[in-house]
Formats: structure tokens, C-alpha cells, sequence
């Protein structure tokens, strides 16, 4: 924490840890949704004791309530299980899961209920940046016997308040129809994960995980949030300079986030049926890049506000947001973001490619002495709650696949084809694709 983080109030007594949770969780005890603007206030007082830049502020809104979604066609189904005949159609298997509701008005927010996507939204922050991030509970439409709280668990931030830390036995967590909003300021750039952390084996099982990441202040011209710019060699454009830490020699040209997870087909089916599950018995059908199985995870960007055509990989796709399809020029220096909230360890892998993997867990691999600790491989291994921030120059363009070494983890669920973690890098000529301006 540096001493222009609120919570550094608490420290120097400006706040009281008492006022800072009465903040949060009484200010949030309003009526339905109405929550979200108490609590704001209520925060907006605790934050008003701190110093810091309020042009450096970012709010985000999230709503956490429950949903349908699609693996491919191409899986095994399970008798009894999957596809769910309680889908409506084209989906065909119940989860949990975040939306990102920022600047909807309180009933769009609500309407969103019945309408999770998985993976959960990728957020991007900037280093020092304050950060509010309020979490609505619109309850489980599936499961209305349900009262499940949810909570926002940033994995990995260094949080000295509790309730910002969303552990339920530790503090508090959302009840439905009522909102907190959830302070950071963070001081370490790197990839990061957050998730739901109630009843947390079967929120994060159900979807309720998402990639997180925080950029370098090395992007910025000093005291500002104004990107620098360099002309890149050889096209002369004036591009923005990204850094995956505060590190020169972490240069890239673009980005990527990749979120391990996978799911079991039944324990899905349990949930939107009211049947008892048991966690301790997982196999998982489905390995999924992005929330997605191949051969979805090369499809396009949706946008779950949008209506598509009832029929087309649109609909389908609109509660699985994200695309996995990975593409540069030749010769780019690209960057994935790693990281696994799944249950069984993952192996990245992308064939005749170099990855250079140069930080882990939201921290540069370098020692106290400056040593360079980063490391060259083929084979980007992951345990579950880990990140990797890998580093590669794509080669001469053609489609190259990035997957999981796994041979269990890249069939869906058993079926025909391939399946599962595995999505597609497309290198084009040099100069074609225009820069990356948005991830
Ligand atoms: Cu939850």
C-alpha cells in the first residue's frame, strides 16, 4: 500500500475500520438496488478522509446473479445430465456468473438477473489508479429457494481491510438485492484473477471467475495517466508503449488474456435442479479458454447487450463474451495474460514457438539483485489460482494453435474432434492488422 491509498486512512486515523465497514455494508443496506447508490456515498466519505487524485478514479459495476450458456454441439452428451433439458434454447448448461453493468441505469441493472456470462468480465486497471468496483446481488432466477450472498475476492492483491478482500467468514458478502462497492488502489502490475469467494468451491465451479490486470505506471507520462507514445520501427506510426511491469525490457505490441477454467457437466445440472452436489468427486467435461471450448474459442467478441439473430453463433455465444483467437503482424512482440481459476493443473503450449515467460502471480521474475529470473519454454505450466505473463514474437504468418498439452483437456467432454482449451494464433504480413487500441 502507498500512503495515497485510502485505506491508508485507516492507518493514520482519518477513518476508523469501524466507520470504513459501516460504510460498506451498512451504506449498502438500502432498499433492492437503491443499495448501490448508498453504499457509493457511504464510501465516497471514507475515501474523502485520504488523499489521493480523484481524476484517477475508475468505477466499475458489477452484477452477479446466475444463467445459460453453450459448450459446442460436438461433445458427448451425458445421459441425464447434459445437454440440460431445463435450457432454454440455444443454451444448454446453468451457471453462475458477473456482468458488467457500469453505467446502467438501475432497471437495465435488473433486468440483467437470469443473464450471468462466463468468464466474468475481463477487468484492466492502472497502477495507482483508485478503483471502485461495487458488486450488485441480483439473486439466482433458476434457484429462487437460493439466499446465496456473492463477494468480489481480488486473488492475489495485498488488501489490508477485510471486507475489501470479499472472504464471507472473514467479513461480509452481498445479500441479494443489495450492493458494496469494493475499494483497491493497486501498486503491482501483473495478471491477476478475481471470483466470487461464497460458497466458494461451487461459485467459482459455476462461473463466477474472471482475468484481472493491472498496467505499469511505465505507460505513462510521469504524475498523469497519459499514455506515452513512440513511433515503432520500421512503419513510423505513433503507437502507444505498453510494459507488462515497471521494465523496459517488458515491451510489447499487443495483449491477450487467456483464463483457464473448466467445468463438470453434471455438478451444473445438480444446481439448476435442486440435487445435492459433491465437490469432492470432480472429472471435468469441458476445458475452457475464455469461458469458451473449441471451436467456439476462435469465434468473435459478443456483446451480451446485444440481440443477434436467434439461431446464429451470436446468440449462442452472447453469455461467453470473450474470444480467444489471438492475432498479430509478423514480428510483433505479443502478449498473453495467463490465468487459471480452474481445479486440475494446465500446460500451455504452442507449437515451434518460443514463450518467454517473465512474470508469475503478478510479480516480475527478477531477483532483489536485479537478476533476470525470466525464462524461455515451450510448455507454460499452471497450478490453479496462478498467472503467467508470457512474451512471444509471432513468426512468419500462417495459423498456429495455442492449446493445452493435455490430451484429456482438448476434446469436449469425450466426443468427437477436437475440443476444449484450444484457440488459434493467426499471424498476418507485416503491417496488416492496424494497432491494438482496446483489449
Ligand atoms: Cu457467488
Amino acid at each position: 500500500m502507498n500512503d495515497e491509498n485510502a485505506v491508508s486512512g485507516t492507518r493514520s486515523g482519518l477513518i476508523s475500520r469501524r466507520n470504513l465497514l459501516r460504510a460498506g455494508v451498512v451504506g449498502a443496506a438500502g432498499v433492492g438496488i437503491a443499495g448501490v447508490a448508498a453504499s457509493k456515498g457511504g464510501l465516497a466519505i471514507a475515501a474523502g478522509g485520504a488523499t489521493y487524485d480523484a481524476t484517477h478514479t475508475r468505477e466499475v459495476h458489477l452484477a452477479a446473479t446466475d444463467g445459460w450458456v453453450t459448450m459446442p454441439k460436438n461433445a458427448k452428451p451425458i445421459t441425464g445430465f447434459w445437454p440440460d433439458e431445463l435450457a432454454p434454447n440455444p443454451y444448454n448448461m446453468y451457471v453462475f456468473g458477473f456482468r458488467n453493468v457500469s453505467g446502467m441505469i438501475d432497471s437495465d441493472v435488473i433486468a440483467q438477473r437470469g443473464l450471468a456470462q462466463i468468464s466474468a468480465p475481463t477487468l484492466a486497471f492502472d497502477q495507482g489508479t483508485e478503483i471502485r468496483v461495487t458488486l450488485t446481488n441480483l439473486g439466482l432466477s433458476q434457484r429462487p429457494d437460493l439466499v446465496d450472498g456473492h463477494t468480489m475476492h481480488w486473488h492475489g492483491f495485498n488488501n489490508a481491510i477485510p471486507i475489501f478482500d470479499g472472504v464471507p467468514e472473514m467479513s461480509a458478502s452481498v445479500p441479494i438485492g443489495k450492493s458494496i462497492t469494493y475499494l483497491y488502489r493497486p501498486t503491482d502490475p501483473g495478471t491477476y484473477m478475481y471470483h466470487c469467494h461464497f460458497e466458494d468451491v461451487e461459485h467459482v465451479q459455476m462461473g463466477m471467475t474472471g482475468l484481472l490486470f493491472v498496467r505499469p505506471e511505465l505507460n505513462y507520462l510521469p504524475g498523469t495517466l497519459t499514455q506515452k507514445t513512440k513511433a515503432r520501427a520500421g512503419d513510423g506510426l505513433i503507437q502507444p508503449v505498453r510494459y507488462v511491469f515497471n521494465d523496459t525490457a517488458t515491451e510489447y505490441d499487443r495483449e491477450f488474456p487467456l483464463f483457464l477454467s473448466e467445468n463438470m457437466p453434471e455438478d451444473h445440472w445438480r444446481d439448476a435442479h435442486i440435487q445435492i452436489s459433491d465437490w469432492a468427486y470432480y472429472h471435468p467435461g469441458f476445458s475452457l479458454f475464455n469461458g469458451r471450448a473449441f471451436p467456439d474459442t476462435i469465434e468473435p467478441d459478443f456483446d451480451p447487450m446485444t440481440d443477434y439473430a436467434a439461431a446464429s453463433v451470436g446468440e449462442r455465444l452472447k453469455y461467453q463474451p470473450r474470444s480467444s483467437l489471438i492475432e498479430a503482424n509478423v514480428g510483433e512482440t505479443v502478449l498473453l495474460r495467463v490465468a487459471h481459476l480452474g481445479s486440475v493443473r494446465h500446460t500451455i503450449t504452442v507449437d515451434g514457438i518460443p514463450l518467454h515467460v517473465v512474470g508469475a502471480d503478478a510479480s516480475q521474475l527478477k531477483g532483489a539483485d536485479n537478476h533476470d529470473n525470466s525464462f524461455v519454454t515451450n510448455s507454460v505450466d499452471l497450478g490453479p489460482g496462478e498467472s503467467r505473463d508470457v512474451l512471444f514474437t509471432a513468426p512468419a504468418a500462417g495459423t498456429y494453435l495455442i492449446y493445452d498439452r493435455n490430451f484429456m483437456n482438448l476434446s469436449n467432454n469425450g466426443g468427437g474432434g477436437y475440443g476444449g482449451m484450444l484457440t488459434h494464433l493467426v499471424v498476418h504480413p507485416a503491417g496488416q492488422l492496424a494497432p491494438q487500441t482496446a483489449v
